[in-house]
Formats: C-alpha cells, structure tokens, sequence
C-alpha cells in the first residue's frame, strides 16, 4: 500500500526488553504513530470483543494469537490514522505473523529494531511491573521466553538476512538505550 511512508516493527525483542518504552522515546521525538500489537490486543479483550475471550487465553499461556486477528488490528489502526510513519511494536512474532501482515498490506518495515536482552533481565523487568497483566507471573512468563526463542528468532533472522535488522543492547538505562536507537531514525528523516 503506497501511502505508508514508512512502516517500522520494533518487535523482535523479548519479552520485558523494553520495545514500549523505547517506542515512546521514539514517538516523542520523531512522531511516529505507535501501534502496539500486545495493547491491541489487550484492547479487545477489555471491550469483549469476538475474539476477547480467545484473546486471554492466548495470552495467559504466552502464546501467539492468530496472525489474521493481530492484521486486521494492525490494519484498522494503520487506516485509521493520519500518520503515515507507524512503528508497530512487539509484532510480527513468527514467520507467519510476517507473511501474513506482508500479504495483506502489501508492505514491509523499512527498518527493524532488536532489543537484544538477557533472559534473567527480561525476567527481572516482568515481574517487577507490576500492572496487572495477567501474563506477568513466572509460570507464564517461562513460556513467553520458550515462545520467543521458538518463533520469534527466524523473524530476526530473516529480517537480519535482509540487511534490515538493528540490533540494540537493551542493558542500560532508558536514556542510554535510547542513545543507541535515535541515530537509526535521525538517519531517516534526512
Ligand atoms: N524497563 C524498560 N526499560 C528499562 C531499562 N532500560 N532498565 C530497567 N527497566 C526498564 O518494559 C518492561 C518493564 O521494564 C517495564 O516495567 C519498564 O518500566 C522496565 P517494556 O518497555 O514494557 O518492555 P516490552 O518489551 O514492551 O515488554 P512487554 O512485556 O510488553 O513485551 P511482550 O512482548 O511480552 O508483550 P506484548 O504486549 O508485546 O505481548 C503480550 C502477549 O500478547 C504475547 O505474549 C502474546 O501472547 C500476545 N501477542 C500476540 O499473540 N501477537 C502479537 O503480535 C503481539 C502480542
Ligand atoms: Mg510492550
């Protein structure tokens, strides 16, 4: 679809690595819209929507929802808006999450940002929230980490293949992270 000028996934970081906070940094300076596919689809689960209750219970066991539910949200959100610089964030999680979103918008991210995190700190970072999400337990977030390395390791692989990939060290502090991140979207507005 011509009119997206510029469509960034953030995702392939894991779980707790800091893709949302990053993407906040990055949407106050460079004023992206950001769409975070998690919030998406939390977002259908608070309104009881169709897929609500499928929703939850995906995500309560850490698993990936259906890549043609998270599309359609993504899609919706990406025609709805007056923007045309999207930084979609912690999407997509699989190869089929790729081709799916590839196929039906008939695009692809310009730019792909990894936040490379140790498991231990990724750990750490969950279980300290403290927001109520209902997959911010150890039981869960054990499988999240399983499904990340299972599914989400191709995506980074082949969007490295394709010379799109950026890898970010998400150690640090926010600022310090973000110092690393700034330079890849400075280098695209020129
Ligand atoms: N924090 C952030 N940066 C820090 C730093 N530098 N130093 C210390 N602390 C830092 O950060 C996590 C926590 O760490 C926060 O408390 C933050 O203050 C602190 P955050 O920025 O929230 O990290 P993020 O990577 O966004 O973590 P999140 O838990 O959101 O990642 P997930 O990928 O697990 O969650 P998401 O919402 O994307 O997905 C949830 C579930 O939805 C998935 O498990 C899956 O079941 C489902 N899903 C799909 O099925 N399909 C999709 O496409 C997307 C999601
Ligand atoms: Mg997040």
């Amino acid at each position: 679809i011509g009119f997206f000028q510029q469509i960034i996934h953030s995702q392939p970081g894991g779980p707790g690595s800091g893709k949302g906070t990053q993407c906040a940094k990055i949407v106050e300076t460079f004023g992206f819209k950001h769409l975070s596919a998690g919030d998406l689809l939390r977002r259908e689960i608070a309104c009881n929507s169709k897929y609500g209750s499928t929703i939850l219970n995906t995500i309560k066991e850490g698993r990936i929802v259906p890549s043609e539910v998270t599309v359609k949200l993504i899609q919706r959100e990406m025609e709805s808006s007056d923007n045309h610089k999207f930084l979609i964030d912690g999407f997509p999680r699989s190869e089929e999450n790729r081709i799916a979103f590839e196929r039906i918008m008939g695009a692809e991210p310009n730019i792909v940002l990894f936040f490379d995190c140790p498991e231990e700190e990724m750990v750490k970072r969950v279980l300290s929230r403290n927001q109520g999400r209902v997959d911010d337990n150890l039981d869960t977030m054990k499988k999240r980490l399983k499904v990340f390395e299972a599914w989400n390791l191709p995506v980074i692989n082949y969007y490295a293949e394709k010379g799109k990939l950026h890898k970010i060290s998400a150690l640090g502090t926010e600022d310090e992270i973000f110092e690393q991140v700034r330079p890849l979207f400075a280098a695209c507005e020129q």
